[in-house]
């Protein structure tokens, strides 16, 4: 028996150290150590031996089974090696002996000025909500008072979705969710809301040195009873003085339209690449349109079930990108969206 023995185990070694591949040496496998496999059939033979006989055959199949099984596996580890290395011969663009890039990222500018506005908000009492970046119409126009057909609309084109949802093109497309998320705590509880929402948006624009056709803004919203355009200007100014950290900075607040709100205003930045003598960044106005705001239409506090005979608040909606190109001194809004690493890792946290 033992030189049946020998055979198989010669043509065990013939067969695994030529495959050519994983899924041939499991053909291999099966057909010496499957059910009905060369090696497991042996033991069928066990039947017509001798007691003395069948111990020291039995102690040969087992041993030339735990033999297979070692050089099967063996054989699977070099097969997947060479496969590797022939999936790295062939791409030619991954080559292993470059030295590992160990530079560690840094954060966008947008992210920098994002959560500094947070911090100095968050240190006034207003809570930091998410919102969605696909949105309905009645979110982002209709409950703001932007009807269907309003001119207003003209202005704020982007991409629409198939069931009628688009891409939002303002942070106010979240107020109305924010007053009836609190509106249960300011009738009842008497508690002021004050939230901000920072979010991405988009819009179908002619891109210029301060027109990105997706950019972010940080909405605000207080209400409560007597709020008035002095709170609103009193926050505006805490944080433009933090954000910039310059008591001289020039801001001017002048009339602006919006449905939302009503008075509104335009918050300009004195342009701070040019220091207000007129340049491509300030489109040749020496002032930058940051943030505009005023105090919440009647319509927009009723349409989020709030009274507007007994509250009143505020909005605003930050530029965040170009709250970055006052601060930074970044004189074209495309090179945050660029992707250039050299330019966007120069940016550091204040201290
Ligand atoms: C609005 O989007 C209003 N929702 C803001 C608002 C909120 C008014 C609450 C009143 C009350 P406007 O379209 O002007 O307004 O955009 C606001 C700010 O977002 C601008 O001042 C500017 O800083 C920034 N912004 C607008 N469009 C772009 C753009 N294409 N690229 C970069 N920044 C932009």
């Amino acid at each position: 028996m033992s030189e049946i023995v020998d055979k198989i185990r010669e043509d065990l070694d013939g067969a695994v150290n030529n495959a050519k591949s994983e899924s041939e040496l499991e053909n291999f496998r099966v057909e010496f150590l499957g059910k009905k496999g060369k090696i497991t059939s042996l033991l069928k033979e066990m039947g017509k031996l001798s007691d003395e006989e069948k111990r020291s055959f039995g102690s040969e199949v087992n041993e030339l089974k735990t033999y297979a099984a070692n050089l099967i596996s063996k054989r699977q580890v070099e097969l997947k090696k060479q496969e590797l290395q022939k999936e790295i011969d062939e791409t030619k663009e991954f080559d292993i002996s470059l030295p590992p890039n160990l530079e560690s990222g840094s954060y966008h500018p947008i992210t920098l000025v994002l959560r500094q506005c947070a911090e100095i908000f968050k240190s006034m009492g207003f809570t930091i909500e998410d919102y969605g970046e696909v949105v309905t119409d009645y979110e982002c126009f209709e409950s703001l008072n932007v009807p269907k057909f309003h001119p207003a609309r003209d202005m704020q084109d982007t991409l629409y979705l198939t069931n009628g949802e688009l891409l939002k093109t303002q942070t106010s497309a979240g107020q109305n969710a924010i007053y009836k998320k609190y509106k249960d705590a300011l009738i009842n509880e008497g508690k002021t809301i004050k939230a901000i929402f920072p979010g991405r948006c988009f819009r179908n624009e002619s891109l210029d040195a301060c027109h990105e056709n997706t950019f972010f803004q940080m909405e605000g919203v207080m209400v409560g009873k007597n709020i008035s355009i002095a709170n609103l200007i009193y926050s505006m100014k805490i944080m433009l003085i933090e954000v910039f950290n310059d008591k001289n900075l020039k801001v001017r607040l002048r009339p602006g339209f919006f449905p939302f709100v009503e008075p509104g205003f335009e918050l300009d930045c004195s342009c701070r690449i040019c220091g207000g003598k007129g340049c491509p960044s300030c489109k040749h106005g020496g002032w930058l349109e940051l943030c505009p705001c005023g105090m919440i239409h009647p319509n927009v506090l009723k349409e989020g079930g709030i009274d507007p005979e007994e509250y009143m608040g505020f909005a605003f909606g930050l530029g965040l990108d170009r709250l970055v190109m006052m601060k930074y001194g970044v004189n074209d809004i495309r090179d945050l969206n660029g992707g250039n690493l050299n330019f966007l890792s120069q940016f550091t946290e204040d201290k």
